[in-house]
C-alpha cells in the first residue's frame, strides 16, 4: 500500500497517551459497570496492555436496551424527526470520522495488530463510505401502492423494526460497527452494539462522536464485554427486536437458538467461509497470484473472506506456486505503526495457538511446506505468511469445515472454524467440471474468486458458485453498495447494499376499502 512512497508523506500514527473513553455508551453518558468489573484490552503487538474498560453484563445490557427502546418510541425525538434529518446526522458523524481519522487508525491498529496504513485507509475509508452511503438512503426508503381487486387500495410502509442488538467481532471492529450501525439507523431504528472483548476501543470513541454529532440520547447504546455474558443477553433479550452478528459459525447457531427460544427477534448472521478461488491457466498470471496471495493473508489472514483453498489448473501449477513464494517474499512483518508494516500479528494467544497447531498438522499430513510455516521471534503473536502446495482434498487444512462440524455435534466443542490465520493452500486441477464441484464441496458459501481472461468462462463459472459473493480478476473487492452475505452455513441475510434495508425494516401494507367507485 505504501509503495514507493516516502514515509514521511504517508499518514501518521498520533501519540496516544491515554485513552480517552472506556466506558458503557448508554444514553449519551458514560457508565461504569453495574457489576464493578472491568477488563483489561491488550496490544497484540506488544503484548502490553493498554487501558482497562467497563464490563458490561446482563444488568448493562438492560439499561442499554430500555435506553433504545425510549428513544424508538413513537413520539420520540429520533421517531419525530424527518428522515433526511435522520441522513444530516449520519452525514454528520462521518464528517467527525473524517476529523479523528488518524486517532481512530490509531486506536485500530493498537487494538488489533493491523498495520497502521490498512486501518488508515481500507478500514476507515470502508467505515465513512458506508456511512455516507446509508446517510443518501435515509430519505428514499419507501413502500409501494398496488393495484388491488375489487374497490380497495393497498400501501405499504416500510417501518423500522425497532431496538437492533448488534454483536462484533474483532477482526474489523469498526468496518462491522459500521456495516450494522448505518443501515439501521438509515431506517430508523436504534441500537445495541456489543464489540468485542479483544477490541472495544475505537467502538467508544465512536460512542462519544454520537453524541456530539447531536443524535438524541439512546439511539446508539455500546457495552463492551464478553460473548457468553453480554453478547448472550442480547441474543436472548425479550425486548430486542432484531440481532445482527458477524462472527464464528457456532457462536452464530448459538444466536439463533436463543432468538428461537426467547421472543423470536429477526437474526442476520454472516458467518466464516472456506472460500474457494479458480485460477484458469488463461489468466493474467501475475494478477492473480498477487490477489489470491493478497486474499489469504490479508489481514494476517484474520477475514471472514480469506482466501483459504486456491485451485489451479494443472499447466501452470508450479509457475504459480513459485511465484505466490516470490511475492511472499516482499511482505514486510513489523511493528503495526510503522508506515512500512504491511503484516502484523494474529489478535490473541488462543489464535496463535490454533494456527500453528494447524500449520503442524498440515506438515504431518504431508502436505509441501513451501514458504513460512513458523513463528516470528519467540514469544509473540506474530507468524509468517504461509504456502502449503500439493495439499491434497483430504488433508485437515483443506477440511477444517469437515472437521469442526464433526467435533461441534458430537461433544460441542469448539475448535474455531477457519484457519483464520496467514496459511494459503494451493491445489491444482484438471477440468473445469472437476475444480467447479471441489469448490463447491464445502457447508459454507460466503465469497470465491475465478482468475481467467474468458469472459464466457468467467460467467459460466460464476454461475455454477454456489457463494454470496464472486470476484472475477480480483479480491476483498467490496464496495458499500454491493451486498454481502452467505449462501449455506455462511449465513443468513446480507449486509451493505440495498439490501440491508430490508433487514432493518418492517413492511407494513395498509388496505382502504373504497366505499365508492367511478
Ligand atoms: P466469536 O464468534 O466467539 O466472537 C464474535 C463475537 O461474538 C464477539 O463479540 C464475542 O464476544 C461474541 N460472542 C461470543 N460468544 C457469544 C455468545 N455465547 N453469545 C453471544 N455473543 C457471543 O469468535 P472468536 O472466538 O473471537 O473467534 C473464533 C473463530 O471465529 C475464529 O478463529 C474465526 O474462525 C471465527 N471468526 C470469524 C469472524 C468473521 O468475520 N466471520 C470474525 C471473528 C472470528
Ligand atoms: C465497505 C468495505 C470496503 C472495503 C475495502 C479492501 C480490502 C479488504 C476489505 C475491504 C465499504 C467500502 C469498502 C475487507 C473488509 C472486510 C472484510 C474483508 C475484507 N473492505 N476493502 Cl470481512
Amino acid at each position: 500500500m505504501a509503495e514507493g512512497i516516502p514515509a514521511l508523506l504517508l499518514p501518521q500514527p498520533v501519540k496516544v497517551h491515554e485513552v480517552r473513553h472506556t466506558k458503557i455508551f448508554i444514553n449519551n453518558e458514560w457508565h461504569t459497570s453495574i457489576s464493578g468489573r472491568t477488563f483489561p484490552t491488550f496490544n497484540p503487538a506488544t503484548g502490553a496492555k493498554i487501558c482497562d474498560v467497563e464490563e458490561a453484563d446482563k444488568e448493562d445490557v438492560d439499561k442499554a436496551v430500555q435506553a433504545a427502546r425510549a428513544a424508538e418510541q413513537r413520539g420520540s425525538p429520533w421517531r419525530r424527526m424527518d428522515a433526511s434529518s435522520r441522513g444530516r446526522l449520519l452525514h454528520q458523524l462521518a464528517d467527525l470520522m473524517e476529523r479523528d481519522r488518524r486517532l481512530l487508525a490509531t486506536l485500530e491498529t493498537l487494538d488489533t495488530g493491523k498495520p497502521f496504513l490498512q486501518s488508515f485507509f481500507i478500514d476507515l475509508d470502508g467505515s465513512i463510505k458506508t456511512l455516507r452511503y446509508y446517510a443518501g438512503w435515509a430519505d428514499k426508503i419507501h413502500g409501494k401502492s398496488l393495484p388491488v381487486d375489487e374497490s380497495f387500495m393497498c400501501f405499504t410502509k416500510h417501518e423500522p423494526v425497532g431496538v437492533c442488538g448488534a454483536i462484533i467481532p474483532w477482526n474489523f471492529p469498526l468496518l462491522m460497527f459500521m456495516w450494522k450501525m448505518a443501515p439501521a439507523l438509515s431506517c430508523g431504528n436504534t441500537v445495541v452494539i456489543k464489540p468485542a472483548e479483544q477490541t472495544p476501543l475505537t467502538a467508544l470513541h465512536i460512542g462519544a462522536l454520537i453524541k456530539e454529532a447531536g443524535f438524541p440520547p439512546g439511539v446508539v447504546n455500546i457495552v463492551p464485554g464478553f460473548g457468553p455474558t453480554a453478547g448472550a443477553s442480547i441474543a436472548s433479550h425479550m425486548d430486542i427486536d432484531k440481532v445482527a452478528f458477524t462472527g464464528s459459525t457456532e457462536i452464530g447457531q448459538l444466536i439463533k437458538e436463543a432468538s428461537a427460544k426467547s421472543n423470536l427477534k429477526r437474526v442476520t448472521l454472516e458467518l466464516g467461509g472456506k472460500n474457494p478461488c479458480i485460477v484458469f491457466a488463461d489468466c493474467d498470471l501475475q494478477l492473480a497470484v498477487e490477489e489470491t496471495q493478497k486474499g489469504a493473508v490479508y489481514n494476517q489472514g484474520q477475514c471472514c473472506t480469506a482466501a483459504s483453498r486456491i485451485f489451479v489448473e494443472e499447466s501452470i501449477y508450479e509457475e504459480f506456486v513459485r511465484r505466490s513464494i516470490e511475492t511472499a517474499k516482499k511482505i514486510v512483518i513489523g511493528d503495526p505503526l510503522d508506515p512500512q508494516t504491511s503484516h502484523g500479528p494474529q489478535i490473541s494467544r488462543q489464535q496463535f495457538d490454533k494456527i500453528m497447531d494447524l500449520i503442524e498438522s498440515g506438515k504431518e499430513e504431508g502436505a509441501r511446506l513451501e514458504y513460512g510455516g513458523s513463528a516470528v521471534g519467540e514469544k509473540t503473536l506474530y507468524i509468517q505468511p504461509t504456502i502449503f502446495s500439493g495439499v491434497k482434498d483430504h488433508m485437515r487444512i483443506a477440511k477444517e469445515e469437515v472437521y469442526n462440524l464433526f467435533q461441534f455435534t458430537t461433544d460441542g466443542s469448539d475448535t474455531g472454524m477457519e484457519i483464520f490465520g496467514p496459511v494459503q493452500c494451493i491445489f491444482s486441477f484438471k477440468r473445469q467440471q472437476e475444480a467447479i464441484e471441489r469448490a463447491n464441496n464445502s457447508k459454507y458459501g460466503l465469497v470465491s474468486a475465478v482468475f481467467t481472461t474468458s469472459m464466457d468462462r468467467a460467467l459460466t463459472v460464476s454461475a455454477a458458485l454456489e457463494t454470496g459473493t464472486v470476484w472475477i480478476n480480483c479480491y476483498n473487492a467490496l464496495h458499500a453498495q454491493t451486498p454481502f452475505g452467505g449462501y449455506k452455513m455462511s449465513g443468513n441475510g446480507r449486509e451493505l447494499g440495498e439490501y440491508a434495508l430490508a433487514e432493518y425494516s418492517e413492511v407494513k401494507a395498509v388496505t382502504i376499502k373504497l366505499s365508492e367507485t367511478l
